[in-house]
């Protein structure tokens, strides 16, 4: 029970578990995990997969033949355990040169660079299967008003993911792209800081069905928002590509816990929109084991995310499975919010006294809409009392 298998899509980053805890106030507490030995431990946790930064894998300023043994190692424990790589992204914000960014950096040459080391990273996704490719754009953003014209950088940012969009169309690669989103944090204000502001986006792109999200459960709560309706509008736009899941208590720094951790209530609504939505991508979890804690402490902290959506998904099934909830969801009209508003179209709306003239607006007022016999019912489930 709560024991995850590679069915469960389970996937996790490289740079998670193989964070070391360096943060903007001390150095690293952890050694450096090799990406063979994370592999061969998450598959033993049962998960799917991983991801990765082509840093992650390749360390910057690597030579030719020093990428080409990473990638073989690399490859081989992905063969001997089964985990897959279901989705890579590019490290455009670590080094210095991305300091103002990378797609929409003032700087032209530093945009070309950062397009170019994209590009060449897309190639090795594609090649160890990825069908996904990241962007988080930590480091497009300012401090101040004047450093960033937004509405040119939004042109830059455009023809970037045009480019993009383009070159894997060229190449036949199988490959969509998903925008993560976050409202501040490495940069003061990062551009396309919310689910929303990168849906908008999308659309004005030469070819938004390329395009889609990777939103990031901490991030939408650091902007104060749920994440479950962030969550149930991207998938009603046909636009969640992938998650990236962790935990987060409100608007602070960017806390990156385990799932589960931080807003248990939202957590709970997520994976029961999940899994009643037919979301089908990975569950993937992007996360920072606590700098306390030991390398004991990382793989914890792993197998906990999974177990906690696992839990998490058994109370939800339990709670949309109980008649007692189903007669409150009829009791506060769900199903009447899913019947059309006029589907017999607007002459007969116009023309329908009963819903204007003759409506008892009073009566309708008084009307008890009984949720919080419904949300008793949830929490009860969510505790596990019921
Ligand atoms: C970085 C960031 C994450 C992004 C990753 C993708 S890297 O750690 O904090 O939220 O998902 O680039
Ligand atoms: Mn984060
Ligand atoms: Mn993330
Ligand atoms: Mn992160």
């Amino acid at each position: 029970r709560f024991t995850p298998t590679p069915d469960d899509k389970f996937t996790f980053g490289l740079w998670t578990v193989g964070w070391q805890g360096v943060d903007p106030f001390g150095t690293a507490t952890r050694p450096a995990l090799d990406p063979v030995e994370t592999v061969r431990r998450l598959a033993g946790l049962g998960a799917h997969g991983v991801t990765f930064h082509d840093d992650d894998l390749i360390p910057f300023g690597s030579s030719d033949a020093e990428r080409e043994a990473c990638v073989k190692r690399f490859r081989q424990a992905l063969d001997a355990t089964g985990m897959k790589v279901p989705m890579a992204t590019t490290n455009l914000f670590t080094h210095p040169v991305f300091k103002d960014g990378a797609f929409t950096a003032n700087d032209r040459d530093v945009r070309r660079y950062a397009l170019r080391k994209t590009i060449r990273n897309i190639d090795l996704a594609v090649e160890l299967g990825a069908s996904t490719y990241v962007a988080w754009g930590g480091r497009e953003g300012a401090e101040s008003g004047a450093a960033k014209d937004v509405r040119v950088a939004l042109d830059r940012m455009k023809e970037a993911f045009d480019l993009l969009g383009a070159y894997v169309t060229e190449q036949g690669y199988d490959l969509r792209f998903a925008i993560e989103p976050k409202p501040n944090e490495p940069r003061g204000d990062i551009l396309l800081p919310t689910i929303g502001h990168a849906l908008a986006f999308i659309e004005r792109l030469e070819r938004p069905g390329l395009v889609g999200v990777n939103p990031e459960t901490g991030h939408e709560q650091m902007a104060g928002l749920n994440f479950p309706h962030g969550i149930a509008q991207a998938l009603w736009a046909g636009k969640l590509f992938h998650i990236d899941l962790n935990g987060q208590t409100g608007i602070k720094y960017d806390q990156d816990f385990r799932f589960g951790a931080g807003d248990l209530r939202q957590a709970f609504w997520l994976v029961d929109l999940l899994e009643t939505a037919g979301y089908d991508g990975p569950r993937h979890f992007d996360f920072k084991p606590v700098r306390t804690d030991g390398v004991d402490g990382v793989w914890a902290s792993a197998a906990g995310c999974m177990r906690n959506y696992l839990i998490l998904k058994e109370r939800a099934a339990a709670f949309r499975a109980d008649p007692e909830v189903q007669d409150a969801l009829r009791a506060s009209r769900l199903d009447d919010l899913a019947r059309p508003t006029a589907a017999d179209g607007l002459t007969a709306l116009l023309a329908d006294r009963g819903a204007y003239e003759d409506f008892d607006v009073t009566a309708a007022a008084e009307r008890s809409m009984s949720f919080e016999v419904l949300d008793q019912l949830a929490l009860d489930h969510l505790l596990g009392v019921r």
